[in-house]
């Protein structure tokens, strides 16, 4: 039976993500496993697919969620872990200002305690505000957040771009936070790659 890419996508989000030992496999400190590793405790967990399969989602996810190193024969996630990896990324100054997507009901907390990382090793914004938005919407109604990243870089705040193009850092105190006021429209094009 072909391979579904969105349920495999969705399959390597869970394994290279959140439970490698679901399957029992091992992510190394950076978070890399081996793909044959992965295809063989894949298949032997019910999960059945090739490397012609996986390819083709690393190739076509639309948020490049996956990156396969450069000797050909390691996998990982490139950002939304929440199992420990570090993932080894050079700090790197930001745009002046980054976008984060939240629900409206979480605002509250949020600018009383800033933004946390919650379930995820670290905070993630995107340097524009459809991504934001759309981030936003899988939690409810999308509130978009500025973020201050000029300030808190200047502050000593670390910051590190994923190779996937979103931005990290391990909180945002609420003082660098604001809400945004414009919604956002076609000029502001996403930063991430599509198909
Ligand atoms: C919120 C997706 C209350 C935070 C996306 C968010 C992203 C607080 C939620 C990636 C809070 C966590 C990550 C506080 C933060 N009080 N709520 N103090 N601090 N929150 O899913 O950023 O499609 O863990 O605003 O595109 O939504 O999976 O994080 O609403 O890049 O590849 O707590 O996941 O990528 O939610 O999403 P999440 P996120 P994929």
């Amino acid at each position: 039976m072909p391979v579904d890419p969105l349920q495999l996508s969705k399959f390597l989000s869970f394994v290279l993500r959140h439970k490698p030992d679901a399957i029992g496999l091992t992510l190394d400190p950076q978070g890399w496993t081996s793909i044959d590793d992965l295809i063989a405790k894949s298949d032997a967990a019910g999960t059945r697919f090739n490397r012609a399969d996986l390819l083709h989602v690393v190739l076509t996810s639309d948020k490049k969620r996956f990156s396969v190193a450069p000797d050909g024969e390691r996998i990982r996630a490139a950002q939304g872990h929440s199992v420990e990896v570090e993932l080894g990324l050079p700090p790197q100054e930001p745009p002046a200002i980054l976008y984060h997507g939240t629900a409206t009901r979480f605002l509250d907390s949020i600018f009383s305690e800033g933004l946390k990382p919650q379930g995820r090793q670290q905070v993630h914004l995107s340097a524009d505000q459809v991504t934001a938005h759309r981030v936003g919407q899988r939690h409810g109604k999308a509130a978009i957040l500025t973020v201050d990243a000029h300030r808190m870089h200047a502050t000593g705040f670390k910051f590190y771009l994923a190779e996937n193009g979103v931005w990290l850092t391990d909180r945002v105190p609420a003082e660098f936070l604001a809400l945004s006021s414009s919604q956002p429209d076609s000029r502001d094009r996403p930063t991430e790659h599509y198909q």
